[in-house]
């Protein structure tokens, strides 16, 4: 028979059922009589009942059984405390713990690393105790980025997975179903249940021809997202084919499926090509390749399979490019971007960065060094701060002794800690004052105003690393370095030649003392501190009342984008994610009012004065008065963070109302009780004034593809109605009736 094939180095008591995954594959494929993409094949061979379940594209609900779970510091705290209330032993599916988020970038990875440790000991020591007690692998702070360490030690082809985080699809690149999630979600199945998830449609993309020069894997994801938009992927899982994959470099591809995220889709996911083998054997994981190998047809889409809409790119054709600033799907190709900067005077570029989980890769590193080296050598230093964040303590320490971790510090570079640092907005800037207008560029896959830097007045670029390091070096945003040339010292003309660089390492450098695997000898409960500002207990939400809303007051309309960094900002408010009264206090501190064009100023019905989101929410809330938000296209885009779900909740909101939602924000509302809805017309949005009341009649009768009726009264008292569409399951109605999910588990627990 077939040896067995451990999960992974660290779990070699968890086996990957391949068998189990072909004979799934088959079976589906003869019930429905057709050939299948690639990732029907991944998603559908991991369902809890392949012999029965209804599988339509875009329609039906799949039971899924992911193989792991993942959770990064900032959002494995509330699922913990979510976990806890569950009253389990240990998790029933293999999970692990990465501490990222949590530490700022500041002077250096020492320095920065210390003071995190320090700062954040009370959250790391509860992360690191509720992993060994439930039984989950830990990465503390200075192994790396979540996404990065899980490419390197857990991911594999065929998997399927999900992630407290949206940017999990990175996974895609070693050709794994990997899908963002909220802490709810990771909760049930860290607790043996299935996980729900709407059948998603396929986007196929074709790629052919082969990158060259300038271009590089980012520039693939940086235009199909400006070609689907930030919203174009919703619903959808984005499969890459064609000759143009097998171009490609593992990690390169991870950035892609990484991005991806930007364009609202499910997950994307890479077939399985040779480089994804390389990568493999390079990070001693040689067994999983040579097992993988022999189920080639199992790893690819089926010679005739549909996909629901197609888009065509031909890599030798591809510029580089550049996307923002504000929004990821803002692109300019390059040869562009010069007058795009001149006509929108766009201001002065004041930082480079590089890394985070997009880019931080051993090809990205090589390449940005290659081009500093040229820089250098030509006696020419880059004009302004110069940032890098790598992806983990294993690509560090390959990096370092491939002697890139010393050309980047001559190149003025500060590396800061295996960590998001500035992706995450965890980045205490010194060279820059709050309030001043600036631009900076990086290699991450976000934009949002204030990101990076919290100084709204940032405008934020997106670009692959190999562009960054050159506009670094020359300091001008405009620089274009097919075409401009930089002066040296000695008053020569410079110009950069093409990046260039092996994309792998023979093999990773060893980190495994980064890893803490669970000894499940904490006995007793995992203790919280009742006067911690950090950790807070969860307590039930209360179950709804059984009657109507009416009359309820619109707490605020929102106008435009509202990402969750709208609703709850990153960076600094990482200290409140395990204290959920703390973290409140920035419920939609970003949102603009509809009523004013202002940012975090709202009407308060009961006091008619103008006051921040949060604080008018909280006097409603003591007034024992329900509210509801009123939100634009993609309301909830980006993060998968439940604290933006979690906190109107326990400000007592009961229902978002919007033209559109994005999805991981829209379980999220329902997982915690609260009504997410849509607008059947959108532009009834458009009819809906700030101080109107809403009242949402006839929720004893939700269910399943019914619509709900809203009826709106005007200031004047005149009425009108309209009807509002939903994606409730029969489960997800009760976590409403019940108050949230977590409610109707213990409920169901107990009946
Ligand atoms: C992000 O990139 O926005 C984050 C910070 O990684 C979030 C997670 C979080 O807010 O904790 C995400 O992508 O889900
Ligand atoms: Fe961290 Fe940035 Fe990646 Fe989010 S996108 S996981 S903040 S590096």
């Amino acid at each position: 028979s077939v040896p067995k094939t451990p999960m992974s180095r660290f779990e070699n008591d968890r086996f990957i059922n391949f068998e189990q995954l072909d004979a799934n594959i088959k079976l589906i494929r003869d019930r429905l009589g057709r050939p299948l993409t690639y990732a029907e094949k991944v998603l559908y061979s991991h369902l809890d009942q392949p012999e029965s379940a209804t599988i339509e594209r875009g329609v039906s609900n799949l039971e899924l059984r992911p193989s792991r779970v993942a959770c990064q510091d900032a959002t494995s705290q509330m699922a913990l405390l979510q976990f806890m209330t569950a009253g389990l032993d240990k998790v029933a599916v293999p999970t692990t713990i990465h501490c990222d988020h949590l530490i700022t970038g500041r002077k250096g990875n020492d320095i920065d690393l210390a003071a995190a440790l320090s700062s954040s000991k009370e959250v790391f020591d509860f992360l690191e105790k509720a992993s060994q007690k439930y039984g989950i692998g830990y990465w503390g702070p200075g192994a790396g980025i979540i996404h990065q360490v899980v490419l390197e030690n857990y991911a594999y082809p065929g998997g399927l997975m999900i992630g407290a985080d949206s940017h999990t699809p990175n996974a895609g690149g070693l050709g794994m179903a990997a899908i963002g999630i909220g802490g709810a979600d990771a909760v049930d199945v860290m607790s043996g249940q299935t996980w729900s998830l709407k059948s998603p449609t396929i986007i196929g993309v074709e790629l052919t021809g082969k990158l060259s020069g300038w271009v590089a894997p980012k520039d693939i994801i940086l235009d199909i997202t400006r070609r689907l938009t930030v919203k174009g992927g919703t619903g959808s899982i984005i499969e890459y084919f064609g000759s143009g994959v097998d171009t490609l470099s593992c990690t390169g591809m991870a950035t892609i499926t990484n991005m991806g995220a930007e364009t609202g889709a499910t997950t994307s996911i890479f077939p399985y090509t040779e480089a994804m083998g390389a990568y493999l054997n390079a990070t001693g994981r040689g067994y999983i390749r040579d097992r993988v190998q022999q189920r080639l047809p199992n790893l690819r889409a089926d010679e005739g399979a549909e996909y629901d809409q197609v888009i065509k790119l031909d890599l030798s054709e591809l510029e580089p490019r550049i996307n923002g600033p504000f929004t990821p799907d803002l692109s300019t190709p390059v040869s562009k971007f010069g007058q795009f900067v001149t006509e929108n005077n766009w201001p002065q570029l004041t930082a480079g960065l590089i890394g985070s989980c997009t880019n931080s890769s051993f090809e990205d590193m090589n390449r940005v060094a290659s081009l500093a080296k040229q820089a250098l050598d030509a006696g020419i230093k880059p004009k302004i701060p110069f940032i890098v964040t790598v992806g983990s303590e294993q690509t560090r320490r390959t990096l370092e002794k491939a002697g890139i971790v010393d050309i980047l510090k001559q190149s003025g570079g500060t590396i800061l800690a295996n960590a998001c640092g500035p992706c995450s907005g965890s980045w205490a800037r010194e060279d820059m004052q709050k309030g001043v207008s600036n631009s900076v560029i990086s290699s991450y896959n976000r934009n949002f105003t204030g990101r990076i830097d919290g100084n709204p007045e940032t405008k934020s670029f997106i670009a692959s690393p190999e562009m960054v390091i050159v506009k670094t070096f020359a300091g001008d945003l405009k620089f274009d370095p097919i075409r401009d040339s930089i002066k040296t010292p000695d008053g020569k003309d410079f110009r950069f030649e093409p990046p260039f660089g092996s994309s792998l390492p023979t093999r990773y450098e060893d980190a495994d003392a980064t890893y803490k695997a669970p000894t499940g000898e904490v006995s007793g409960d995992v203790y919280i501190d009742p006067d911690s500002e950090r950790l807070q207990r969860l307590q039930p939400f209360p179950a709804w009342s059984g009657k109507d809303y009416h009359d309820l007051p619109i707490l605020v309309k929102v106008k435009g984008k509202c990402t969750t960094d709208h609703i709850t900002p990153a960076g600094p408010w990482f200290r409140f994610r395990g204290h959920l009264e703390n973290i409140s206090e920035n419920t939609l501190i970003g949102a603009t009012n509809a009523e004013n064009d202002q940012v975090n100023s709202v009407r308060n019905v009961f006091t008619n004065e103008y006051g921040p989101i949060a604080q008018t929410a909280k006097d409603y809330k003591a007034r024992g008065q329900p509210w509801v938000v009123i939100g634009d296209s993609n309301y909830g885009e980006g993060s998968s963070r439940e604290h933006a779900a979690l906190q109107p909740r326990f400000l007592n909101g009961v229902a978002v109302i919007a033209r559109s939602l994005a999805r991981i924000h829209e379980t999220n509302l329902k997982k915690q009780g609260l009504l997410a809805l849509t607008f059947d017309d959108a532009a009834d949005y458009d009819r809906i004034q700030p101080r109107d009341r809403i009242s949402l009649v006839g929720l004893g009768e939700l269910r399943p593809g019914q619509q709900i009726t809203m009826q709106v009264r005007r200031p004047d008292g005149s009425e009108w109605s309209c009807q509002l569409n939903h994606t409730f399951t029969d489960a997800q109605v009760q976590y409403f009736k019940h108050g949230s999910a977590l409610n109707y588990m213990g409920h169901v627990g107990k009946s």
